[in-house]
């Protein structure tokens, strides 16, 4: 069937001519590939079906593609971020709004927000198991970025195995066919847990066994599988990175086996005294929130041809908690630190990775961290020594 064929960039609408395309025949429908048309953000490869076909993502059948919608005329990217009041949502959208504009960037969760984060920007209610909600809010905000944050993580994962398997896999699906079938880039993270103990350990490299043993990490497995296949299948711009424990002064984590290394400094600065949940000699990855957060954006910002794998591991510093509380003692000798540990946590701690290898990371995106563990360490300490200086001025 002779077919007249047009690339439509996704964000611009601009219609190319196929000359550079390639073209492919794939289960009865001729499709394009193009590149990007402008290096603006959300243009990427494009794969548009000749031939009009309806129906819902829902039911995707073998021979289906996803249309791609257009959204934006301006260079920025609308953002959606998912289980936005976790660890990391408030600090990613501050950044990303610095880079995109305040109202280009949707924070959005099931929980009511606290009213600083309320008044700093867009903040709506988004169910990630709700399609329908995930939809509505996706057309009516014209989303071309989603950053999918909702997770439970791994010690309360084993805690609550169905609400994980829900949380961390169904809605995972509902992000995936969402993101696939409004054209947009996707950004899932994935962690050190996505590994178990049948993997190299010290390093662990970006690509070898991944038999990890708790809902967390098999949830994790699945995302980073399902997101590569609908890339290569559909072409969703999908973008993962696997973060090692992340660290941060003014959010906390919840239900993760890598918390102790933020707890330290809130008891520390509490009652000077600390209670280790982990063996004093348990090695794993671990990151400073900002390293993180900006690494997030770059992979996100990186052109896709730099891109050689949609999964990358990240990596900063690796220590103990032994290590840790050394570096804090330095500038608080007199704080006390004991064990006990927790069972679930060190069997989990102890299938993980104690090293990441990043090297893929650094070479195709030119990933750097920012932060050791003397900085680390210095940069908590300067902010909780203010924070406690502020409430005892107040
Ligand atoms: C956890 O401990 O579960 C998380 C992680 C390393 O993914 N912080």
């Amino acid at each position: 069937m002779p077919l007249s064929l047009v690339l439509i960039c996704q964000v611009c609408t601009t219609q190319h001519k196929h000359k550079n395309s390639f073209v492919f025949k794939f289960c009865g429908f001729l499709k394009l590939r193009n590149t990007r048309c402008t290096p603006a953000y959300g243009c990427q490869p494009l794969t548009v079906a000749a031939r009009n076909i309806s129906f819902s993502p829902r039911q995707v059948t073998s021979d289906a593609s996803f249309h791609s919608a257009s959204f934006s005329d301006t260079d920025h990217p609308r953002v959606l971020i998912t289980g936005g009041l976790g660890q990391l949502g408030v600090g990613l959208a501050k950044l990303l709004r610095k880079r995109f504009g305040k109202y280009n960037v949707i924070l959005s969760d099931i929980r009511k927000p606290p009213s600083n984060v309320f008044h700093s920007g867009p903040f709506i209610y988004a169910d990630i198991l709700d399609y329908k909600n995930l939809r509505e809010i996706v057309v009516n905000n014209r989303i071309t970025w989603l950053v999918h944050y909702s997770a439970l993580l791994s010690a309360i994962g084993e805690a609550n195995v169905s609400l994980a398997r829900a949380v961390n896999i169904t809605g995972l699906h509902n992000i995936l066919d969402i993101a696939a079938e409004h054209g947009l880039r996707l950004f899932v993270p994935s962690t050190i847990g996505a590994f178990g103990p049948t993997s190299p350990r010290n390093p662990t490299p970006d690509v070898c066994v991944q038999r990890p043993r708790t809902i967390y990490g098999v949830s994790k497995v699945h995302a980073e599988l399902m997101g590569e296949y609908y890339h290569h299948r559909y072409g969703l711009d999908f973008r993962c990175l696997r973060y090692p424990g992340i660290i941060s002064a003014d959010s906390n984590p919840g239900g993760g086996t890598t918390d102790y290394a933020v707890q330290i400094f809130h008891d520390a600065f509490k009652s000077g005294k600390f209670e280790c949940n982990l063996k004093p000699d348990t090695r794993l990855p671990m990151m400073y929130i900002d390293d993180c957060l900006r690494a997030t954006l770059e992979v996100m910002e990186a052109p896709a041809d730099t891109l050689s794998m949609r999964t990358y591991n990240i990596n900063a510093m690796s220590f103990t908690p032994e290590e840790l509380a050394q570096e804090l003692q330095k500038q608080m000798p007199e704080l006390e630190v004991t064990y006990d540990v927790d069972l679930v946590r060190q069997a989990i701690a102890d299938s993980w990775p104690m090293n990441f290898d990043d090297s893929n990371a650094r070479k195709d995106w030119s990933w750097k961290h920012d932060y050791d563990l003397p900085e680390l360490v210095q940069t908590m300490l300067n902010y909780f020594s203010t924070d406690a200086c502020l409430a005892r001025a107040n």
